[in-house]
């Protein structure tokens, strides 16, 4: 479909909820498929019914008004969707959590956004309950059933409520999100989304960088707790018409299962994902329903852009969002893109790169990159605004440079440049390198004190080879003929697995403390 930067001029009243259920309804989607899990697919209809009789529930009995914050604890399947639409319905601003968080850290988000109201996966219910023994702010929680099975407190009330509901007539500036940044580093921070961000990413990145039809079928990784996967499993498809498929578990097995079973044509997810589903085709996997496959979230490694255009005659689409700014806001295009670069900033995001002082750097020279755009960057209640922030830029915490044509390339995260002998290391451009071996399955590179050089490069490397120092060796010299021969790792340690946010970002700072 054909991108206009118009088709941000939303109506003074837009409700998200109303937007990606009724409407499409009303626009003759009805009995297109909407959500596919648990083995079930929904119609849009279906989904618009449900929806409107969860949030009854949400007015009527649980007592919800406009503007109380409702968190939502769950993995990601349909009920999880339904649950966070018809909450946009009744006017509350929703959290969407991580399944796996315990009470203490739960305690800390329901302290921070003041949340009054919680709606639970029945098997998730232990530590919110413990979590809400000691707030003073929640005061309700109730389970719904993730199976889908309609089998629990939420589900038995909305069964008995009607499928039409006259959904609160939310402004198009009114908060509708809350994102916790997911905290590579320091304590996490609360951002806010408007309903119209939500239309926003759809209509800006999602039209205009994937086109997105309603023959679409989405698949991917991240969870719709982090706004990568909320955009990318259900913002992107629900506004289009198209289905999304949510997976629980979302290990590559069983997304290349769903992609073969249901003929995906968008996935989201991460590189290492991306090397296992290559690995999949090797082994005779048919994944070539996928028209798009988009890498975010972690650096993209140029052998996997490189293997999978190769295999799959289509580019990988890189990119780079933050939860600060919703969701990606710079990235290659399917007639525009080059390896290990992050292409353009998506149509309303503009891009540059500023040095230590805040002033724009030279082309070609390496910065951190400040972006701003409609979408953000709004944080709740936070004295680092200002530090993050500066006129209205987010200067993000990644280091980039910009070349003579304008394409974005990422150098590294600022904490992840290694300063060694005077040399600056990109962590990342080491990593891409030793993935570049055939015996590394994931690392990460860091930069270790030492006496001689300030500091040396770290690798912390998985493998399922033997661990020995002839490996340690190969390591080495092929990372000497890959890139710039002092870049190499002086020190690697073998390890089992990476330390890693549950949004599947390394932890590298975890690393440095070891
Ligand atoms: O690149 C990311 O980490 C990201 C964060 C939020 C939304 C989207 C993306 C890709």
């Amino acid at each position: 479909p054909e991108f206009r930067l118009e088709a941000f001029d939303y109506p003074e009243h837009l409700n998200i909820g109303v937007e990606l259920t009724d409407k499409m309804v009303e626009n003759g989607f009805g009995d297109n498929t909407a959500l596919i899990g648990n083995g079930r697919r929904r119609t849009y209809k279906e989904l618009a019914d449900w929806t409107n009789r969860l949030a009854h529930v949400m007015v009527e009995d649980l007592g919800v008004r406009p503007g109380n914050r409702v968190l939502i604890r769950s993995a990601n399947n349909p009920a999880m969707v339904a649950c966070w639409l018809a909450a946009t319905k009744a006017g509350a601003v929703v959290v969407n959590s991580m399944p796996m968080l315990r009470a203490g850290e739960l305690a800390a988000i329901v302290d921070k956004a003041q949340i009054t109201h919680a709606l639970c996966d029945t098997r998730l219910m232990d530590e919110l309950v413990a979590c809400a023994k000691t707030s003073r702010y929640l005061t309700s929680v109730v389970g719904f059933d993730g199976t889908s099975n309609h089998d629990a407190e939420l589900d038995r009330l909305a069964l008995e409520k009607p499928v039409q509901f006259d959904a609160v007539q939310t402004g198009r500036d009114d908060v509708a999100l809350l994102g916790f940044t997911s905290g590579t580093t320091g304590s996490p921070k609360a951002t806010m989304h408007f309903h119209r961000d939500l239309m926003i990413i759809a209509d800006g990145y999602a039209r205009e960088v994937l086109g997105v039809t309603p023959d679409d079928v989405f698949v991917g990784s991240p969870p719709l707790a982090f706004t990568f996967g909320l955009g990318g499993l259900a913002v992107f498809p629900l506004r289009f018409g198209a289905a999304a498929t949510l997976l629980e578990n979302a290990a590559p097995p069983q997304m290349i299962e769903i992609i073969q079973k249901y003929k995906a044509t968008v996935c989201f997810t991460a590189p290492t994902a991306y090397r296992a589903m290559l690995q999949a085709m090797e082994e005779g996997a048919d994944l070539s329903s996928l028209r798009a496959a988009v890498s975010a979230g972690e650096t993209l490694p140029a052998p996997v852009y490189e293997e999978w255009k190769a295999k799959t005659g289509k580019p990988m689409l890189d990119g780079i969002g933050a939860t600060e700014m919703l969701h990606i806001f710079i990235s290659n295009r399917f007639d525009d893109h080059k390896p290990a670069c992050t292409g353009k900033p998506v149509t309303g995001y503009e891009a540059r790169i500023v040095g230590e002082d805040g002033a724009e750097m030279p082309r070609g020279e390496v910065g951190r990159l400040a972006v701003r755009g409609p979408t953000g960057c709004r944080y709740l209640a936070d004295d680092r605004q200002a530090a993050y922030v500066a006129g209205g830029w987010n200067i993000t915490g990644d280091a980039f440079w910009m070349d003579d044509d304008g394409y974005l390339h990422f150098a590294a995260r600022n904490d992840d440049m290694i300063v060694s002998a005077g040399y600056n290391i990109a962590g990342p451009e080491v990593e891409a390198a030793l993935l570049s071996h055939p015996a590394v399955t994931e690392c990460a590179v860091i930069g270790a004190p030492d006496e001689a050089r300030g500091m040396i490069v770290e690798a912390h490397v998985v493998t399922d080879h033997p661990r020995d120092d002839a490996l340690v060796k190969a390591l080495q010299e092929h990372v000497k003929n890959t890139i710039a021969p002092y870049k190499y790792p002086r020190r690697v340690v073998f390890c089992d697995a990476l330390p890693k946010t549950q949004t599947g970002k390394i932890q590298r700072f975890a690393l440095r403390k070891t």
